[in-house]
């Protein structure tokens, strides 16, 4: 698993995809730990009622407090309500634990 995250979030180099000289590309580690972080917005390896709020603060109140794809709980690009109702679904009525998003291209 932690090598299908590394070279899904790898930055590629050389010729396009996977190559003999570059491999996948160059590893980057912001986003293979935005990968398994999204939904855990304040990084404390629990999701909760803290990030729930911290969610409810961006979408609804004026300030950005955490890098966007933190907030795309469900991986479909963005994050909105329907991520809000994700977190609340897993963290209080036993709902599907947030994916691991491999989507985010690497810097
Ligand atoms: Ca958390
Ligand atoms: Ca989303």
């Amino acid at each position: 698993m932690v090598r299908l995250i590394l070279r899904a979030t790898a930055k590629d180099l050389g010729s396009s995809g996977w190559d003999q000289y570059t491999g996948a590309g160059r590893i980057s580690s912001f986003y293979a730990l935005l990968a398994v972080m999204h939904g855990d917005i304040n990084n404390d390896t629990f999701y909760d009622a803290v990030d729930i709020n911290l969610l409810i603060q961006q979408l609804f109140f004026t300030g950005h407090y955490f890098h966007d794809s933190l907030g795309d709980v469900n991986c479909d690009g963005t994050y909105d309500s329907t991520d809000l109702d994700y977190l609340i679904a897993y963290t209080f009525n036993n709902g599907p634990e947030p994916p691991i998003c491999l989507k985010y291209p690497a810097p």
